[in-house]
């Protein structure tokens, strides 16, 4: 991770939840875990229906090979010559039907309305992520940047296509929601601020997780596999090592209690985001680059 090698003793598969569960049984292993993943909450045409419509926008814009599907990035990008600019072209991608019909559809809801056990609604604002090969997300607590409206959100995270360990799937640090030094740092965050709250660990992962004897949870995810997690799981992701050049895809969205208020900067056609940035604040905005081809 991050460029370190993980030994194999200290990756452990994820605990499998099946949506035939009770509630009461899923809620439970929720409070107790703080994840659940499912395998195949959404099917596989639904799910190649989000790799056209995401990786076509970038295929215009010369990042994705033919054949599109396949989500193999070309090396290059003319992404930065957009004439709406690139926060308004990731805008109208992150917005796309096919994308949003699954990450905000009834089936999501009704699964995270299980898990929570009220009626839930999400954040419009959403993270889709296509990462390069040598790409990684850095470990965090989600808890500095959404758990300002309600203290019952969640995230949905969902692989939109196979990701193989080796192609950089998220992770989670296990018994994370024990560390009760880290979790203090994060929950001491001013949530007033608009600035990014400097929230990553970059500590070693592997060193992480020794010192604490925990183990790192991941799985070969496939297509519509999904994982729910708190607010106060550290998690973040492996690199992406594919040989050759898969872009691997996949979305983060923020559910809560209807009842709840929503936190205004998450929430509308054009929601202004952690910093007032809007979509353009996001890594996913950026036109994807070479880095990998340097490696
Ligand atoms: O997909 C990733 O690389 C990171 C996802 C993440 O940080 C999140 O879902 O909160």
């Amino acid at each position: 991770m991050q460029e370190r090698p993980i030994v194999e003793d200290l990756l452990e598969d994820l605990s499998e939840s099946s949506t035939e569960e009770a509630d009461a049984i899923l809620q439970s292993r929720f409070q107790e875990n703080h994840y659940l993943f499912f395998r195949g909450v959404f099917d596989q045409k639904s799910v190649n229906a989000v790799r056209k419509e995401v990786f076509g926008r970038l295929h215009e814009v010369g990042e994705i090979k033919e054949p599109i599907e396949d989500g193999v990035f070309t090396g290059m990008s003319s992404r930065i010559e957009v004439p709406e600019g690139l926060g308004e072209f990731w805008r109208s991608v992150s917005q796309g039907p096919a994308l949003r019909g699954l990450s905000h559809g009834d089936v999501a809801q009704q699964l995270v309305n299980r898990v929570l056990g009220v009626p839930s609604v999400a954040h419009d604002y959403l993270f889709l992520r296509p990462a390069v090969p040598g790409r990684s997300t850095h470990l965090h607590y989600d808890h500095p940047f959404f758990a300002r409206g309600s203290s019952q959100i969640v995230t949905m995270w969902t692989a939109y296509g196979d990701i193989p360990v080796e192609e950089g799937p998220l992770l989670i640090v296990d018994q994370s929601q024990g560390f009760q030094d880290l979790l203090d740092l994060s929950l001491a965050v001013d949530y007033e601020s608009n600035d990014t709250p400097l929230v990553q660990l970059m500590q070693d992962p592997v060193e992480l997780a020794k010192s604490r004897n925990v183990k790192l949870k991941t799985a070969n995810f496939r297509a519509g596999d999904v994982i729910i997690f708190s607010m106060t799981l550290l998690h973040g992701s492996l690199d992406n090592r594919s040989r050759r050049g898969r872009v691997r895809l996949s979305s983060d969205v923020r559910w809560q209690p209807a009842s709840d208020p929503v936190d205004p900067r998450y929430v509308g056609e054009n929601p202004p985001g952690t910093t007032g940035a809007g979509y353009g604040e996001l890594n996913g905005a950026k036109p994807l680059t070479v880095d990998w081809h340097q490696r």
